[in-house]
C-alpha cells in the first residue's frame, strides 16, 4: 500500500479486512500479480501511483474494492488510464460511420439523407431496410455541449418523412413531428433543422413515422461535455439494438408484423457484429440504445460488474449509480454503463431474451422442413424442390419444443472468412462464432502486448492463440503460476 495513506483510506482498508476478504487474491492492492512479468508492468506501476487513492481496488485483478459506500467499491469511481481534464474520448459505434460536418459561420453543419438501404445483416444476407446516408442505423452525429448545429435533411425515400431529435430540449419548430410541429418533407425535398445544444448524453435521431422507425430509421446523436466526465473513460462504445421481421425466403423487412425473426446490433446480427476491443485495466463506457419496434432487451455482460451511469435523460448523479451485470433497456431508452476492464479475455455481451439470442425463432415452415436440405442447397435447386415433410418424423423433431440444432443454419466458408477476417476478431477461438448469434457481440479485454498484436501488428495470429494466451498462459489474472 502507498505510504501516504490517509485516515479515510486506512479506515476503508480496515473495514475491508473486518468484513473478511474472501480470498487473499481478491484485490488488496493495485500492484500487479508478482507472477505477471510482461511488458506492461512499467505502465501499470505508473497507473498505480496515479490511483493510490483507490488502494483496495485493483484494475488488473479480481477486486471488490472497499465497502459499498466507498468510491472504489466495484471500481465505481476508479479512473481510466486517461488523464482527467481532457476533452471526451471519441465515441465508437462498431460497424457504423460518423456523419461528417463542416463549420459554417460558427455552426456545425451536417447533411443527412433519408434513404432506402441494403444492409448486410449477416455475410451475404443483404436486407432491404430504410436508414440514413445508405446506412442502417444511420451514421452517428457526434457533437459537444455548447455547439450550435444545423442538420440539412434530404428526403430520398419514396414517401414523405420527418426527422425527430430524441431527447433534445430544442425550439418546438425543430422537433420533427409531422403535423404537430412541421409539414412532411416530401420526396426530393429538404428541410433545415438548427439549434443550440445545452445537454450532454446519449441521444438519437429517428424518423417520426412509426412504420419508417420499424424499417430502421435511427442513428446515434452523442453530445459530449466540453471536458470529459470524471472519472475519465478510455473507451466510449455505443450499440443500437433492433428487431425486424423478414419473412422466410424474403429480404425485405415487414414492418406490419409484431413478431421478430432477425435481430441486429448496429445493423449486424451476431456473429457478424464486430467485437469491441479494449485494453486490460481501462475504464470503458458502453451506451445501449433499444430501437426495436416493440421489445425490451435485458443486456447482460459477462465477467465484470458495471455501474449504470446514465440514461437517455443524461448523466446519473454518482450517488444514484447502480451496480449491475444485466440492464433492462426498453424501447427508445438508453442505458450508459461503465466498468473497469480488470478481467482479460473474450467476454460475451448479449440480450438475455432467448428469442433474441438467435435469428429465425419462427414456426417450422419453409425450406427448413423440406427434407434434409440446408437453405443454400434448397435455393440452389429450386426446380427440384423436395416435398414438404409435414409429418415431422425426422430425428430433428424428436425433441419437445424447439431444438437448438436446425437445418439451414450452417455458414459458408466465405461467410466465415468475412466474420473471422476482421482485425477485431484475430486470435479468438476457432469456433467462437457458434456461440454468438442474434443480439450478441463480444467485448475483448486484452493485456497491452496482446492488444498491440491484435489491433496494430500485421503478424499472423492463429485461431485461439490470443484466447489461449490469456486462459492458460501468463496473462491470466487467476493463475497462480
Ligand atoms: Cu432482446
Amino acid at each position: 500500500m502507498n505510504n501516504n495513506v490517509t485516515r479515510r483510506q486506512a479506515l476503508l482498508a480496515g473495514a475491508a479486512v473486518a468484513a473478511g476478504s474472501l480470498s487473499p487474491r481478491l484485490g488488496n492492492s493495485e500492484s500487479p500479480n508478482q507472477s505477471q512479468s510482461h511488458e506492461n508492468s512499467v505502465d501499470r506501476n505508473k497507473a498505480i501511483t496515479a490511483n493510490s487513492k483507490f488502494s483496495n481496488y485493483s484494475r488488473y485483478r479480481p477486486s471488490f474494492g472497499g465497502p459499498p459506500d466507498s468510491d472504489e467499491y466495484l471500481g465505481k469511481l476508479v479512473p481510466g488510464l486517461r488523464k482527467s481534464g481532457l476533452e471526451a474520448v471519441p465515441f465508437e459505434a462498431p460497424d457504423l460511420d460518423k456523419l461528417p460536418w463542416k463549420m459554417v459561420n460558427g455552426v456545425k453543419e451536417f447533411e443527412l439523407r433519408c434513404t432506402p438501404v441494403k444492409r448486410e445483416f449477416l455475410p451475404g444476407k443483404y436486407m432491404n431496410v430504410w436508414g440514413f446516408n445508405n446506412s442502417m442505423p444511420g451514421p452517428t452525429i457526434e457533437v459537444v455541449q455548447g455547439d450550435r448545429i444545423r442538420i440539412i435533411v434530404h428526403n430520398e425515400l419514396p414517401e414523405p418523412t420527418s426527422v425527430h431529435w430524441h431527447g433534445l430540449e430544442l425550439p418546438v419548430e425543430f422537433d420533427g413531428v409531422p403535423g404537430v410541429t412541421q409539414h412532411m418533407i416530401h420526396p426530393g425535398k429538404s428541410k433545415v433543422y438548427e439549434y443550440d445544444l445545452h445537454q450532454t448524453g446519449t441521444f438519437f435521431y429517428h424518423s417520426h413515422l412509426p412504420m419508417q422507425e420499424a424499417f430502421g430509421m435511427v442513428g446515434f446523436l452523442i453530445i459530449h461535455p466540453r471536458v470529459a466526465f470524471d472519472p475519465p473513460v478510455d473507451r466510449d462504445f455505443g450499440l443500437i439494438f433492433q428487431n425486424f421481421f423478414i419473412p422466410p425466403n424474403s429480404d425485405t423487412a415487414d414492418s406490419m408484423r409484431m413478431d421478430w425473426n432477425w435481430h441486429t446490433i448496429n445493423g449486424r446480427s451476431g456473429p457478424y457484429t464486430t467485437p469491441m476491443v479494449c485494453k486490460h485495466g481501462e475504464r470503458v463506457r458502453v451506451r445501449l440504445l433499444d430501437f426495436s419496434p416493440m421489445q425490451h432487451h435485458p443486456i447482460h455482460f459477462h465477467g465484470h460488474t458495471f455501474w449504470l451511469t446514465g440514461t437517455e435523460g443524461g448523466r446519473i448523479p454518482t450517488s444514484a449509480w447502480i451496480p449491475r451485470n444485466t440492464t433492462l433497456t426498453a424501447v427508445a431508452m438508453a442505458q450508459d454503463f461503465e466498468f473497469i476492464a480488470f478481467n482479460p479475455g473474450d467476454w460475451i455481451f448479449h440480450c438475455h431474451m432467448v428469442h433474441h439470442m438467435m435469428n429465425h425463432m419462427v414456426p417450422q415452415v419453409g425450406p427448413r422442413i423440406r427434407g434434409e436440405q440446408t437453405i443454400d442447397e434448397y435455393l440452389n435447386s429450386l426446380p427440384n424442390r423436395p416435398a414438404v415433410d409435414s409429418k415431422l418424423e425426422k430425428p430433428l423433431f424428436n425433441v419437445p419444443g424447439y431444438p437448438q440444432k436446425m437445418q439451414g443454419m450452417s455458414m459458408s466458408q466465405d461467410a466465415l472468412s468475412k466474420i473471422n477476417g476482421k482485425r477485431e476478431a484475430r486470435g479468438m477461438r476457432d469456433k467462437w462464432h457458434m456461440g454468438v448469434k442474434g443480439l450478441m457481440t463480444v467485448i475483448r479485454v486484452l493485456p497491452e502486448e496482446l492488444y498491440h498484436r491484435v489491433m496494430h501488428s500485421d503478424e499472423k495470429i492463429a485461431p485461439g492463440e490470443i484466447f489461449e494466451a490469456i486462459a492458460k498462459g501468463k496473462y491470466s489474472t487467476y493463475s497462480s503460476s
